[in-house]
């Protein structure tokens, strides 16, 4: 049985860049609905035994499995989303991680800058990646509840750019969204914790 984790922050720690209602409903009903969901699906079959990554990676392959696919995604996608974010964050890099971003990006906002665009021109639901493809960062984005992963890559960082992630709080502007979440919710450490 998977279960709805704990946030790191109170959920009015991130306002006014998010705020508390927006996590309130994002947090504690769309990703626990796909828990529960994903809970149901499983539950008698082989894969209840599974971890979250083998379930993303048996269910990606089968078509039949559709849904269990993009409620466990959504489960994983969530949980790294929760953690990419920080009262007070953007700003800074450790310098573990600038020195990798100037590396495979040519500098930290070209890759910011491309990230943005990844999420802005998603089209309809999805999410914004920075990954690790064979040793080298890459930025991608995915459709609904898809992600790298399942492409062989690391996925460590990522933006919800589903609706319910920034409607309430930025209504139609998903750029802004996608600015505020970079520059003033990021939590670069947590990042550069991921590179290894
Ligand atoms: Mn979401």
């Amino acid at each position: 049985m998977f279960e709805l984790p704990k946030l790191n922050y109170p959920k009015n720690a991130l306002a006014p860049v998010m705020s508390e209602e927006t996590l309130d409903f994002h947090h504690a009903k769309h990703h626990q609905t796909y828990i529960t969901n994903l809970n149901n699906l499983i539950k008698d079959s082989p894969l209840a035994k599974s971890s979250l990554e083998e379930i993303i990676k048996d269910s990606a392959k089968d078509s039949s499995k559709i849904a269990i696919f993009n409620n466990a995604g959504q489960h994983w996608n969530h949980i790294l989303f929760w953690n990419c974010m920080k009262p007070k964050g953007g700003g800074a890099m450790p310098a573990t991680l600038e020195k990798k971003i100037v590396e495979d990006f040519g500098s930290v906002d070209k890759f910011k800058e491309d990230f943005i665009q990844a999420g802005v021109s998603q089209f309809g639901s999805g999410w914004a990646w920075l990954a690790i493809k064979n040793g080298k960062l890459v930025v991608t984005k995915t459709a609904n509840a898809s992600n790298p992963l399942v492409d062989n890559m690391k996925p460590i960082f990522g933006c919800d750019v589903w609706e319910h992630s920034y409607y309430i709080d930025y209504r139609n502007r998903r750029a802004d969204y996608l600015k505020a979440f970079i520059n003033e919710l990021a939590n670069w450490e947590f990042v550069a914790s991921q590179l290894n």
